[in-house]
């Protein structure tokens, strides 16, 4: 069968690096069922063979206007499908949309009539934003990492920076390669514009953002950024736990050790 991505090597690497996180996320038991979604901006990859290309679905509201992604596309995993089936077949399991002029509606033109993710509300408002910033940040991934969800259970974790300084102490990796730390929004109904607008206004301070006893969202230049940002606060978490375990307080590194990397690293905050 023909796909948009024939001859289309920029965008073929954008859509398979999604199906690559997508096969970490089952392997690490953070996708069960439907669990989790990804969207990639890959406006820059739309030629004029794809700025022409029909639409194969009808115009769908978006329920808000969203100013900034006039004419933009996206990758996006289908709604109700896996992340085990997005690792093995991509464009079956997720497809392009296309956002219309009005800025209110998508159309969903290729491969395949896939409907995308219920979490498309929160996807494209942060989209939307980062554009407004003139970021480079192209990607957006929500996902449900057992030990990070777990550590929301418990109401300390929830104070501002709690859950930041305690990852970070775990491994100087932790806050070399996620500088800005671990924002928190309780609990809020998934799906809903309210937890896209709170989403937001966490990401001005920080790349990765928990959502109160459901899952992470991490945004990045690309899909695998995104990724590795929740891979090493995970990696963190399961040091905690493994300690704990152990029947001990990891003592954690110390404020002028991670204050030292933050130095030498050039490191925000
Ligand atoms: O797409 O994870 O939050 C399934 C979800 C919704
Ligand atoms: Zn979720």
């Amino acid at each position: 069968m023909k796909s948009i991505l024939d001859n289309r090597s920029e965008l073929a690497k954008q859509v398979n690096d999604v199906a690559e996180v997508a096969g970490y996320l089952w392997q690490k038991g953070w996708a069960e069922r439907n669990g989790g979604n990804i969207t990639v901006n890959i406006t820059a990859f739309a030629d004029e063979e794809i700025k022409k290309l029909p639409a194969i679905s009808e115009k769908i509201a978006l329920g808000r206007t969203i100013e900034n992604l006039k004419g933009c596309y996206f990758f996006c995993k289908g709604t109700n499908r896996r992340m085990r089936d997005l690792a093995r077949r991509p464009m079956d399991n997720g497809s392009i949309i296309r956002i219309t002029d009005d800025c209110a509606h998508y159309e969903i033109i290729a491969d395949k009539p896939v409907k995308p993710t219920s979490e498309l509300a929160s996807h494209l408002s942060i989209h939307n934003y980062m554009i407004g910033k003139d970021s480079d940040y192209k990607a957006v991934l929500h996902t449900h990492p057992i030990d990070l969800v777990a550590m929301t259970h418990n109401p300390a974790f929830l104070e501002k920076d709690a859950l930041t300084n305690l990852l970070w102490s775990m491994i100087p990796e932790t806050r070399a390669f996620c500088p800005r730390g671990l924002g928190i929004i309780p609990y809020k109904m998934p799906s809903t514009f309210e937890l896209a607008d709170s989403t937001i206004k966490e990401l001005e301070e920080y790349d990765v953002v928990m959502w109160e006893k459901h899952g992470v969202v991490s945004v990045g230049e690309n899909i695998m950024e995104a990724f590795d940002m929740v891979d090493t606060l995970s990696k963190s978490a399961q040091i905690y736990m493994t300690a704990k375990c152990m029947g001990f307080e990891p003592a954690g590194t110390t404020k002028e050790q991670m204050d030292e990397l933050r130095d030498a690293f050039n490191l925000p905050k």
